[in-house]
Order: structure tokens, then C-alpha cells, then sequence
């Protein structure tokens, strides 16, 4: 059984997927079980240990099961419209990284960083992790937050329980580039 693969369809069914909805809106969890056959559907020996191994093992802590196990939910990096994850708000250090790529750089120091397809913008605790996401889509280029004043000017900014630090829009004069 190829795991990444599986991580790969249950992020999308747990972040993204309207249609069938699996989530409950208010707070993002599903029943463990029902996706569980969805995903039986598709790879036969999946079962619940496996859905285990792969929440327990995923090196971004992407998912949580609640604490009687059943339902799940992706902590975070979600599309579908409307889902509310809830999240702390604690002090942010003086400065968190946003990891992107040079494509983007010019409409990015013009517009701010929007969330574009997903609710929020993804903010990394630190410049190793931002070079990570970035890579994602080219050569990295890191932009440096100046996390603190952004809070302090009552801009919303959030934490989820896997430590990315979340956004609902940053403009540029909170950010330069490393
Ligand atoms: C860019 C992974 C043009 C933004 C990672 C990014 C992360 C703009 C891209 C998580 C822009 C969106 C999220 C603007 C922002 N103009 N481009 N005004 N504002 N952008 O994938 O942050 O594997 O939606 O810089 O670890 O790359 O999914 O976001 O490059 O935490 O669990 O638009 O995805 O986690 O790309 O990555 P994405 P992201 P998972």
C-alpha cells in the first residue's frame, strides 16, 4: 500500500473536497469511518491501523483525531469555503517566514500575500521551513515578517495546532525579503 498516497486523497477529502462534503463546517471533522470506506473504495487494504500509522506518522502533524477517535480532521490548509478550524492566537515572535518562489515575487511586493486557493495565508515559525514551502513551486525566495508589529496592529493572525502560523492577508509593509 502506497501511504502517500493515501495521505494525499484524505488531505484533499479532509481540506478540499465539496462533493461529496465529509466535514462538518464547524470545526472540520469527519466520521472516521465513513472515510474510511471512501477510502476502501479506492485502496482495498486500507483499515484503521493504517489510518492510524498515517495520522501518527504524517511529518507535518497535517491530521487529528478527536479524543474518542472518531472523527478526523486536517488541522489545517483548507479550501472549502466557510469551514471554521478553531486556532489560538498566542504572541507571535518578532519575526515569522513566508516561503514562495521568484514567479510570484513581483505580484506579491505589489498585492500582499493573499491565502489564494486556500482560507489563509501559510506563515513558517522558521526560515528552514519556509525554504521547505517554497521549494514547493521553484527556486525558494523567503520573505521575512515582522510578525509582532503585524499583531500589534490588530491584523488577525492565528496559530494551528501543527505550528503553522495562519493569516487572512498580509500587506507589504509587513514583510521583506531575506
Ligand atoms: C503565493 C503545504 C501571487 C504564495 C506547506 C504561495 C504549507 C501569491 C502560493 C502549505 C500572492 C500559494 C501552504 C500574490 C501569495 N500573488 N502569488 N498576491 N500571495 N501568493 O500551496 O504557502 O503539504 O496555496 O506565496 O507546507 O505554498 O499542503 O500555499 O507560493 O504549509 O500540508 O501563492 O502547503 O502543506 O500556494 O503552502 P499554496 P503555500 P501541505
Amino acid at each position: 500500500m502506497n501511504l502517500k498516497k493515501i495521505s494525499v486523497k484524505l488531505s484533499w477529502m479532509l481540506r478540499h473536497c465539496q462533493s461529496p462534503l465529509y466535514i462538518d463546517l464547524n470545526g472540520g471533522w469527519a466520521d472516521a469511518d465513513v472515510i474510511i470506506k471512501a477510502l476502501q473504495e479506492r485502496f482495498p487494504d486500507f483499515n484503521r491501523e493504517t489510518f492510524e500509522l498515517i495520522v501518527a506518522q504524517d511529518e507535518k502533524g497535517r491530521y487529528s483525531f478527536d479524543e474518542t477517535g472518531a472523527r478526523i480532521r486536517a488541522n489545517q490548509g483548507h479550501s472549502i469555503p466557510s469551514v471554521v478550524i478553531e486556532m489560538e492566537s498566542p504572541e507571535p515572535p518578532e519575526f515569522l517566514y513566508h516561503g514562495t518562489t521568484y514567479r510570484f515575487l513581483d505580484s506579491i511586493m505589489k498585492e500582499g500575500l493573499k491565502p489564494m486557493t486556500r482560507q489563509f495565508v501559510h506563515i513558517s515559525p522558521d526560515y528552514e521551513t519556509a525554504v521547505k514551502v517554497g521549494s514547493r513551486h521553484g527556486k525558494p525566495v523567503i520573505l521575512k515578517i515582522r510578525a509582532r508589529d503585524f499583531k500589534n496592529d490588530s491584523n488577525e493572525l492565528y496559530r494551528s495546532s501543527n505550528g503553522v502560523w495562519q493569516a487572512k492577508y498580509v500587506a507589504p509593509e509587513y514583510f521583506t525579503i531575506c
